[in-house]
């Protein structure tokens, strides 16, 4: 009898640690469904579209390390009204798939839209870590470190009592509810974040704010590559860009070689196999960059001085702009640039009702990306972004990288960021 009592407190006593152990670690598996957890992760808004997709580079590659462990999910942080999107109105919000094939960013890690979060798991955060760098700046030598410390910048959340002890904060237009809210100083890159959320154990879902805060485990490497080359832009905006290369630019990607495989996964790139369309493209940075990089920008003057050059060292006759500068400001260029072919996209109406500001930036980038040669403006990541995607195509990196010199007529150019696998 003794025995059988013994027994059954073993058993009770096992159940209980393996009901403890599933509570501490939500990746405990119930029948062959294994819990899944979430990580969210938002960006100081202001910054642009082109560095929100480099921090999504970071915060995709430390889910490809969680994932290793747990059952870890990215949730996309929809687009607000970004600064330079003048046309998208206050509080609305657009989802990944208006921009990128959602489908293939699945291929590389799990990632789910912020609406279907809210349908999945409600307006609830287990813990936020809203990151931010040390009060008293870096600290004698470069380690990687992360403290709690009382917050030192502007966020959205408040404390409300009576609710245990919960934050609320409105995040892309919801207000979310989160259990354990911590401003978290922080030098290092995106895996030096890895101990903090394997120890967390309690909370299903960690929103991480203020990402940009944290470095890339690794820039310009493989696993940087492979994320960059899971961010296909969205069908609608590619068959746009199609369109108009085909009737605008006399380009398509059997004639430039820039076919790419249905799944990014398959793709081998051969450098310098790509041609490019029957125009340079021209990416013509103004607004901002003016006033905040005033000796780097050149004058129209200037820019099409160095377009006429290099049309006639590349014996062509047309050039595609894309650019942020005023109406008046392109006229200015094309008067400038007469006797060559000066093309500009311009959205129908319908296509800019449906995906404004945004999509309009990305065909303009995709046209870049096609041309026989490439020419950007000094630090923009949106010219970076367009030379990752010829880098993915296959140009050779001679037509890539290069940008438009300001007041020196020659200036260094771009650093070679070149694919690996
Ligand atoms: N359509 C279009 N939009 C542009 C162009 N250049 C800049 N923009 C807009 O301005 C924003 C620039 O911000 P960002 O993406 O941060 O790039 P960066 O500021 O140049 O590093 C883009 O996201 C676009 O919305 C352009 O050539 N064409
Ligand atoms: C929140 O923090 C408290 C105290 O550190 C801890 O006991 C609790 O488990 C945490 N809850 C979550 C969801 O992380
Ligand atoms: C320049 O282009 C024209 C027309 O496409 C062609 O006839 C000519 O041979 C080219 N010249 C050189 C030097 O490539
Ligand atoms: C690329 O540029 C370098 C430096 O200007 C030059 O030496 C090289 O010949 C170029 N290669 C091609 C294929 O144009
Ligand atoms: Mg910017």
């Amino acid at each position: 009898m003794r025995k059988v009592g013994e027994i059954v407190v073993i058993f009770l006593a096992f159940l209980m640690v393996q009901n403890v152990k599933c509570e501490l670690k939500d990746s405990c598996e119930r029948g062959d469904q294994k819990i899944k957890r979430y990580l969210l992760y938002d960006v100081n808004p202001g910054e642009g579209f082109n560095l929100r997709r480099d921090v999504y580079i970071r915060i995709a590659n430390l889910v490809r390390k969680l994932i290793k462990v747990d059952n870890w999910v990215l949730v996309l942080p929809p687009w607000g009204n970004l600064y330079h999107w003048q046309n998208v109105q206050y509080g609305l919000y657009a989802p990944w798939k208006n921009f990128f094939d959602v489908a293939s960013l699945n291929k590389w890690i799990p990632v789910i839209e912020f609406d279907d979060y809210l349908k999945a798991e409600g307006s609830k955060v287990g813990s936020a870590y809203i990151l931010q760098h040390y009060a008293e700046g870096w600290t004698g030598r470069w380690e990687e470190k992360y403290d709690k410390k009382p917050c030192i910048q502007k966020h959205n959340f408040h404390h409300r009592v009576g609710l245990d002890g919960s934050w609320f904060g409105q995040t892309w237009g919801t207000e979310i509810q989160v259990q354990n809210f911590t401003c978290l100083s922080i030098q290092g890159q995106a895996s030096t974040l890895l101990p903090l959320i394997k120890q967390d154990l309690k909370s299903r879902s960690i929103l991480i704010g203020r990402a940009e805060t944290i470095l890339h485990d690794e820039y310009g490497g493989k696993w940087y590559w492979a994320a960059r080359q899971s961010m296909r832009f969205a069908n609608h905006l590619q068959e746009e860009a199609t369109r108009f290369r085909k009737n605008q630019l006399d380009s398509d990607d059997v004639h430039d070689k820039t076919e790419v495989k249905e799944d990014w996964r398959d793709t081998k790139i051969k450098r310098g196999a790509a041609v490019g369309g029957p125009y340079i493209s021209v990416h013509l940075r103004r607004k901002d960059f003016i006033r905040a990089r005033g000796d780097e920008v050149p004058t129209l003057k200037r820019a099409a001085q160095q377009i006429k050059n290099l049309l006639k060292k590349e014996n062509l006759t047309t050039a595609f702009i894309a650019t942020d500068a005023p109406t008046e400001d392109f006229q200015d260029l094309t008067t400038l640039l007469s006797g060559y072919k000066v093309v500009h996209y311009e959205p129908h109406p319908d296509f800019f009702q449906l995906w404004n500001d945004g999509g309009i930036a990305i065909v303009d980038q995709i046209v870049c990306s096609h041309a026989r040669y490439f020419i950007g403006s000094y630090e923009s990541t949106f010219s970076f972004r367009i030379q990752e995607e010829r880098e993915i195509l296959g140009f050779h990196e001679n037509t890539t990288f290069n940008r438009l010199c300001g007041k020196k007529a020659s200036c260094e150019q771009p650093a070679k960021w070149r694919i690996v696998y």
